[in-house]
C-alpha cells in the first residue's frame, strides 16, 4: 500500500547533518605575511583582499577563522597548511574545532 511505503521510507531515512568544523590559522613570529596570504588564497580559496584581512587578523589577534568545513575537509586543510609551510621552511600552523 502506498501509504505503508511512504511510512517505511520516512522511518528508515534518518538524515543527519554532518558536524561542521572551524579551521583557524595561528600566528607565529617567523612565517611571512606574503606566505600566509598565499595559503589563504590557494588552500582556503580566498580573494586577495579577504586573504589580507584574515592574515592581519591572525597577526594581531593570534588566530583567525579561515573557513567552516565537514570533518574530513577541515582535516585535509589543516594537513595542507602544515605540509605547504614545512616545504617552505615556515612554522605556520592551523587548528580545527567543532562549530
Ligand atoms: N606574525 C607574522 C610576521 O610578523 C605574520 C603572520 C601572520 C604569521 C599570520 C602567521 C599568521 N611575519
Amino acid at each position: 500500500m502506498a501509504t505503508d511505503t511512504i511510512h517505511e521510507v520516512s522511518h528508515d531515512l534518518k538524515l543527519k547533518y554532518p558536524k561542521k568544523y572551524k579551521v583557524y590559522l595561528l600566528n607565529d613570529d617567523y612565517t611571512t605575511m606574503d606566505f600566509v596570504i598565499d595559503v589563504l588564497m590557494n588552500i582556503f580559496r580566498k580573494s586577495y583582499e579577504e586573504a589580507q584581512d584574515i592574515m592581519l587578523e591572525v597577526h594581531k589577534k593570534e588566530r583567525g577563522l579561515c573557513g567552516v568545513y565537514t570533518h574530513e575537509i577541515a582535516e585535509t586543510k589543516v594537513m595542507q597548511v602544515v605540509t605547504k609551510a614545512k616545504d617552505n621552511g615556515f612554522p605556520l600552523k592551523a587548528t580545527m574545532e567543532e562549530e
